[in-house]
């Protein structure tokens, strides 16, 4: 059994590596290698997950890169990501800032192990991006008719209560698991101070995860490492360079980079398994028997 998720040592788990390999965002112009297609989200996910990532955080495109919600697109990706190897399959219910909430559930239905879930709205650069609490009720009631797991994408403090309120009425199932997401430019700044609003917010049995946007990724995931976050999360989603003004070449090379950086820092990539373990998420045919 591994250690309890929060009142663990910092260093006693090993760190879940998420991946986040497109967004819906980031172009092409900005980043030659970004995935596109189901094929190339896949092939991009093999290989981060020989680079030590075990969780996979999905957004769909059209195959000149538009946003997209097309359920051939999620299912296809599902299906070749249950090939192999094994990777815990969690989709975006946030979308793109322009798709409808029903837009945004269209991937539940193509059998993910786990999906986001916003608490909350908040300018995103110079869009807005909005989820109404009637909003977040329909991405409970829709994980829990398909049977997936539920990870509350926090981009700002008060998205971090709202879901503890939600969880104490009842109306958001635990395990409660976050994504901090730092550095969004309408959300929390990434900063150690925003950081640590954010975490002593969470309750002692809560997973949680760190993202953190363009050239404060790096430093504020050392520092997630550092606080025994239990992931962190890498990728074009979130960040195209490697290091200033040097372009990753890769999803994976980002994940490797993060891998090295957390082993130097005491704490190893989690494996599948252990991944599914601190996270609290079984196979979709447990869930089901
Ligand atoms: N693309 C953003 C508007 C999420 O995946 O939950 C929403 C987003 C967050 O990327
Ligand atoms: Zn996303």
């Amino acid at each position: 059994m591994l250690g309890k998720p929060m009142s663990a040592a910092w260093d006693e788990n090993p760190i879940v590596i998420v991946l986040a390999p497109t967004g819906a965002e980031v172009t092409r112009a900005q980043q030659p290698a970004l995935p596109h297609t189901p094929g190339e989200i896949a092939a991009a996910t093999r290989e981060a997950v020989a680079a030590g990532a075990s969780l996979v955080h999905l957004h769909m495109r059209e195959p000149d890169g538009a946003p997209s919600a097309r359920l051939e697109l999620w299912q296809e990706t599902i299906q070749l990501l249950d090939r192999g190897p094994e990777v815990i399959k969690m989709i975006s219910t946030g979308g793109s800032v322009d798709q409808s909430i029903e837009e945004r559930l269209i991937g539940m239905q193509a059998g993910p192990d786990l999906a986001g879930i916003e608490t909350g709205s908040l300018n995103f650069g110079d869009e807005l991006f909005l989820t109404s609490r009637p909003d977040g009720l329909r991405v409970v009631a829709a994980a829990q008719e398909h049977g997936v797991e539920l990870e509350v994408e926090a981009f700002d403090l008060g998205h971090v209560h709202a879901a503890l309120r939600m969880h104490e009425r009842g109306e958001l199932p635990g395990p409660l698991r976050f994504n901090l997401v730092l550095g969004v430019p309408g959300g929390v700044d990434a900063t150690p101070e925003a950081l640590y609003a954010m975490r002593m917010a969470l309750p002692a049995d809560a997973r949680w995860t760190v993202t953190a946007i363009g050239r404060h990724q790096r430093r504020m995931l050392a520092l997630a490492v550092l606080c025994g976050a239990t992931g962190v999360r890498v990728g074009f989603e979130d960040n195209v360079y490697l290091r200033r003004g040097r372009l990753a070449v890769s999803n994976a090379e980002l994940v490797a980079d993060m891998a090295d950086l957390a082993t130097a820092l005491g704490r190893r990539p989690a494996t599948f398994d252990e991944a599914r373990e601190l996270l609290d998420i079984h196979p979709r045919a447990a869930v089901s028997a």
